[in-house]
């Protein structure tokens, strides 16, 4: 290894070096010999690709409720975060919200019709043909829901953290189609419904509706998956996962909030905790090293994460290896788009003593990412609240990573 005097290039080299000299000595230093994929139908793969069946990354249920269950339903299954490389989530790995005991429906596009209506000069339905003819952008946003909240007993980052995903939406902005029906003076809120049994309403303000929303018919240069709401959702970026109605089918412009489905369970007293479940606040996780994970020794690794937030761009991240006595900010590692996941990465070399990883967000508001211990403070209760109960609102806190001594790693959450 180098000295402490080598440059920070030189030493990553030799670290590199190292680590595929150690590489080649476990494989026996031979080459490995190019083997035919087993293919299940040339025809098929010829259509429509395949990932190497080397590479296994899947979805699981969250912790507390098979999927799918003894009827056949499926509750919320959660992204492999720990897998992940860039910032967009693969389709077939983006996370899916329950449906409450609906299943996915099986809309035939050519039938399908969005209709706007309420508190608007013009009514009108809309076909998928005719959305089409609509100016269409893309644009990459993350979809979190109020769901995702660490808990001691969680493992993995994939159970911490796996009720999110981000992906690029492709459709035309609300506002485009709210203009077109010619909204009336007095419209406040809009209500949006799905179309599969429990319909999946939800309530905005109209505001949020003229600005950043988004009817979008694509997901990652495809159509939407039918667990995203084939053949339209909503895209209410950066507010809770609630909001992005999928399979959408109405939406109706009032003059007052309406309550609805979506209030089942989320409705809230107090008006602060309320305020917190519209728009996601600042929040980051480190994918590696993370929960369940093994480091083989000490040495050079790269350390990496997602970070994200409802108010904005993600402005930085800063990283602590030293359970948050001190903070050094971290690499961002792609394309940073507002209100969508965000790459970070930094060099860290690992000593081989037990120590706490943490990361923290910072948006474009100047919003930071806050620890267990300041939301407790803020909220009046001890931080051992949360060991018995879940975070008033959206949980952003801070995720600690023990890493022990012999390289394994840990939920930190105490
Ligand atoms: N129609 C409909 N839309 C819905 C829901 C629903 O049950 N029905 N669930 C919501 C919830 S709670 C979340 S978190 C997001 C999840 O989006 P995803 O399944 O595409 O990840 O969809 C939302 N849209
Ligand atoms: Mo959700």
């Amino acid at each position: 290894m180098a000295s402490k005097k080598a440059s920070r290039r030189g030493f990553l080299k030799a670290g590199a070096a190292a680590a595929a000299m150690s590489a080649m000595q476990s494989a026996g230093a031979q080459a490995a010999v190019p083997q035919a994929q087993p293919q299940k139908s040339l025809k098929e793969l010829v259509g429509y690709g395949e990932r190497s069946h080397f590479v296994t990354s899947v979805r699981v249920p969250v912790v507390e409720r098979p999927s799918p269950d003894q009827f056949g339903l499926i509750f919320h299954v959660l992204t492999p975060l720990q897998d992940q490389v860039g910032s967009i989530t693969p389709s077939s790995l983006h996370f899916v919200g329950t449906h409450r005991g609906s299943i996915v429906p099986d809309f035939d596009p050519k039938d399908y019709r969005l209709m706007i209506h309420g508190m608007v000069d013009r009514p009108l339905e809309f076909t998928m043909d005719e959305l089409k003819r609509f100016p269409s952008v893309s644009r990459v946003h993350f979809i979190e829901c109020l769901g995702n909240h660490s808990r001691p007993e969680y493992t993995t980052v994939q159970q911490t953290h796996g009720l999110t995903s981000s992906s690029e939406w492709t459709g035309v902005p609300l506002s485009v189609l709210l203009k077109e029906v010619g909204v009336q003076k007095g419209a406040a809120w809009v209500v949006s419904e799905g179309s599969e049994e429990v319909k999946g309403a939800g309530s905005f303000r109209l505001a949020k509706a003229m600005d950043d929303c988004l009817v979008a018919y694509g997901q990652n240069g495809e159509p939407l998956r039918p667990q995203q709401g084939f053949p339209l959702r909503l895209l209410v970026p950066g507010f809770e996962g609630i909001y992005n109605t999928k399979w959408l089918r109405r939406i109706k412009v009032v003059d007052r909030y309406y309550m609805t489905y979506n209030d089942y369970g989320h409705i809230q007293k107090d008006e602060e905790i309320a305020a917190l479940t519209f728009q996601w606040g600042p929040k980051s996780v480190i994918t590696f090293p993370s929960g369940g994970q093994q480091l083989p020794g000490p040495g050079i690794y790269q350390l990496t994460g997602l970070a994200w937030s409802g108010g904005g761009a993600v402005r930085k991240v800063e990283v602590s290896t030293d359970g948050g006595q001190t903070w050094k900010e971290a690499e961002i590692r792609g394309a940073v788009h507002p209100k969508a996941h965000t790459r970070f990465g930094m060099n860290w070399k690992w000593d081989g003593q037990e120590c706490v990883l943490q990361s923290r967000c910072i948006d474009e508001l100047g919003q930071v990412q806050p620890t267990r211990a300041q939301l407790a403070q803020h909220f009046k209760v001890t931080p051992d609240y949360y060991k018995t109960h879940g975070v008033q609102g959206s949980d952003n806190m801070i995720q600690p990573w023990r890493v022990a001594s012999d390289g394994s790693v840990h939920n930190a959450i105490a």
